[in-house]
């Protein structure tokens, strides 16, 4: 589709997606279903988070915009337990954050190990556009924050602190599924000129080992968008998407032809075929776009649950799932 032909399908709205009032939906497997336009899409039930990625849609803003705006509503927000600020530290109650962003030039920025920092998919960017390279880590990405202006503050909320407390009297380490359906953000954004974007940003796995990193700040693993085919983000356990560089895989099996519903079944099947672990014990969940505005989402377990934003719609729908309980 080139540049016009998007606008004009921009004017029609949804086709193909009728999404019920405040009803949550789900996908059929191997049915990629379509929207006209530009829309973001993030993992989980964040709709605060589409609705302002889509408002920057709708100025025109690019993706790009959008998706690290998106992404700073849940790092603001002190309830959610898994994204930047209020999110849940690591063994020795320390919060890190992890996150990176990606744009339809293929340009990418990410941070690892950031300490006292809120936005980190802001970092991302600066890293990505600032400095000459794609990745930064731990003193040296939060010196580089800093000499970007962003400012340092306690990331350990009170009711995070409580959580640890309880949690050190057994200290059992154990990734909960599907934790209070509202996790990492990981969001991928159409703008109206056709370009796609992508960001994931996470506080990581609660009570990880000091200095554990996941798959979300990992370019091909948590995230990877290639606008002429499309992009894809992952949630769930970051161990088990690193293995299959989940992200980038989408995005090839989609350059080879699959929708992104298939795209994304393709790859929970390549991790749920290769793991040595039960995966019953874990969760992993897909969600991914392609250039004409077609979508999926697959999990491993179910209550994986995405949110979209169009044309002033907001939906959350439940993904389908590879293991029947
Ligand atoms: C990680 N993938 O650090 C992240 C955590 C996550 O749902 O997505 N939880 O492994």
């Amino acid at each position: 589709m080139n540049r016009k032909e998007f606008l004009a399908s921009s004017l029609l709205g949804y086709f193909g997606l009728s999404f019920g009032s405040n009803k949550i939906t789900s996908f059929s497997k191997s049915q990629s279903k379509k929207i006209n336009g530009a829309f973001a899409i993030a993992t989980w039930n964040v709709p605060k988070a589409t609705q302002v990625a889509f408002d920057f849609l709708s100025k025109k803003h690019t993706a790009l915009d959008a998706i690290e705006n998106g992404c700073n509503v849940e790092e603001l927000d002190i309830s959610n337990s898994s994204v930047g600020l209020g999110g849940l530290p690591d063994r020795t109650g320390s919060v890190t954050l992890d996150a990176c962003i990606m744009d339809h030039k293929g340009n990418c920025g990410s941070v690892v190990y950031l300490k006292d920092i809120t936005q980190a998919i802001s970092v991302a960017r600066k890293v990505m556009e600032k400095t000459p390279h794609v990745m930064l880590a731990g003193d040296g990405a939060k010196e580089f924050a800093i000499s970007e202006g962003f400012k340092t503050e306690e990331l350990l909320s009170d009711n995070a602190k409580k959580k640890y407390e309880e949690w050190k009297k057994t200290s059992n380490y154990k990734p909960i599924i599907n934790i209070e359906n509202h996790d990492t953000i990981g969001m991928l954004a159409i703008d109206i000129n056709g370009n796609i974007s992508g960001g994931c940003t996470t506080s990581g796995l609660a009570y990880k080992m000091k200095g554990r990193v996941g798959d979300s700040p990992i370019i091909g693993s948590g995230l990877f968008v290639d606008n002429a085919v499309g992009g894809a983000v992952a949630t769930g356990l970051g161990e088990e998407v690193v293995k299959t560089v989940g992200s980038f895989l989408i995005v090839e099996l989609m350059r080879q032809g699959m929708n992104p519903q298939e795209a994304c079944e393709e790859a929970i099947s390549r991790i749920t075929q290769n793991t040595s672990k039960d995966i019953k014990d874990f969760q992993v969940g897909f969600i991914a776009i392609n250039k004409k505005g077609e979508m999926g989402a697959h999990a491993i377990h179910k209550h994986f649950n995405f949110t979209i934003t169009s044309e002033d719609k907001t939906e959350n729908i439940e993904a389908s799932y590879h293991l029947k309980h």
